[in-house]
């Protein structure tokens, strides 16, 4: 199976369209030739600075244009981060992603405690990711010189639909830090989401945007819209579980070698519909009982899942 950056609409429209068995055997099938069917990442969230944020993402608890209930923080202290960074190697995690919730990252004291953050949770030997809104270039460098291993910065929807979710920043923006990352040699955390009254052909859309990245993303993040109070999404209707297993599977067939991740509003799916997932090529996962703000399902209740479905949490790489 060769890795391909040219696909075009067309075809991905008709992966993403056949009918469920098929579709589940070739991203089986990939799935397969690049990855041990059996083994799941394990990674956790933390949100490192909460509420406040500029962006008007509609589905987001932490946007300043929404009354959410979603209590603000200010920057966590790296030694709080570190304590949390253990836990969730314990739980035996092998990757530790910080959010934050800015437009883009500030320069200064916060920044240089996010660096320690970095700097001590590489030293944990996890992998490390950061999501911290736009980067510059100086900033993608000295990131990656603390040890980062990737850099999570969403594409969400397709071009077109882009404006419905988001105004105060285009789609261009997004492109543009992903290639600075890129640029800075950390790898890239890139996926959307889907229940925002997307059509099909937005998902579609989102998948090519993905799929035609060179090289790929090399973690593919698929969420699915956890609903949130005071949003203006707070009272979209549940996706079909069957549209998320759709998604995945065309995500896998696309992306052979990237990691397909379930992850925001998991807590939605019946464990039906997350071992179809599974099947459909996901592999990986957030642990812990809660994301950045919204919940999780428990350690104990993954763990017990994984142990039903005779899978297991992939070891440190
Ligand atoms: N602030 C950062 C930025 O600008 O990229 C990223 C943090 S944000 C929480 C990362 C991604 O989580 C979003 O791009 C979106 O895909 C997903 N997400 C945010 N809120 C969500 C929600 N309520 N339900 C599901 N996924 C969500
Ligand atoms: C991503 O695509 N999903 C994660 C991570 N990147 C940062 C976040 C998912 C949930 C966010 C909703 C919340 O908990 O507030
Ligand atoms: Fe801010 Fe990120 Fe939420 Fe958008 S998704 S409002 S950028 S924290």
């Amino acid at each position: 199976m060769q890795i391909r950056h040219n696909w075009t609409r067309e075809e991905i429209r008709a992966i993403f369209n056949s009918p469920l068995p098929d579709l589940i055997f070739q991203a089986q099938s990939i799935h397969r030739e690049f990855h041990p069917p059996e083994e799941v990442q394990l990674c956790r969230l933390l949100s490192i600075k909460t509420g406040a944020c500029p962006e008007d993402c509609a589905y987001c608890s932490q946007s300043a244009h929404y009354k959410t209930g979603v209590a603000r923080q200010k920057l966590m202290n790296p030694a709080d981060v570190l304590e949390s960074a253990k836990r969730a190697k314990a739980d035996g995690a092998t990757r530790f992603c910080m959010g934050a919730a800015w437009r883009d990252v500030p320069e200064g004291r916060e920044f240089d405690s996010v660096l320690e953050m970095v700097r001590s949770v590489a030293a944990l030997d996890l992998e490390v990711c950061c999501t911290l809104g736009m980067l510059t270039d100086s900033q993608a460098a000295r990131l990656k010189e603390a040890g980062l291993t990737a850099y999570n910065h969403n594409l969400d929807t397709s071009p077109e639909f882009y404006g419905h979710i988001i105004t105060t920043r285009v789609y261009e923006d997004r492109l543009q830090t992903i290639a600075r990352v890129r640029k800075a040699g950390i790898t890239v955390c890139c996926g959307g989401i889907l229940g925002i009254g997307e059509s099909e052909e937005d998902r579609i859309g989102l998948l090519h945007q993905l799929a035609t990245l060179d090289p790929h993303p090399e973690s593919v993040p698929i969420n699915v819209l956890a609903r949130v109070e005071g949003t203006p999404l707070a009272n979209t209707p549940d996706l079909d579980p069957l549209v998320m297993v759709r998604a995945i599977a065309t995500a896998r067939i696309l992306m052979p070698a990237s990691r397909v991740r379930l992850s925001g509003g998991r807590h939605k799916l019946s464990r039906e519909a997350v071992a179809l997932c599974f099947l459909a090529g996901a592999n990986s996962i957030f642990t812990g009982e809660k994301l950045l703000t919204t919940p999780n399902p428990s350690v104990d209740k993954d763990m017990a899942l994984l142990d039903d479905l005779g899978m297991k949490a992939m070891a440190r790489a």
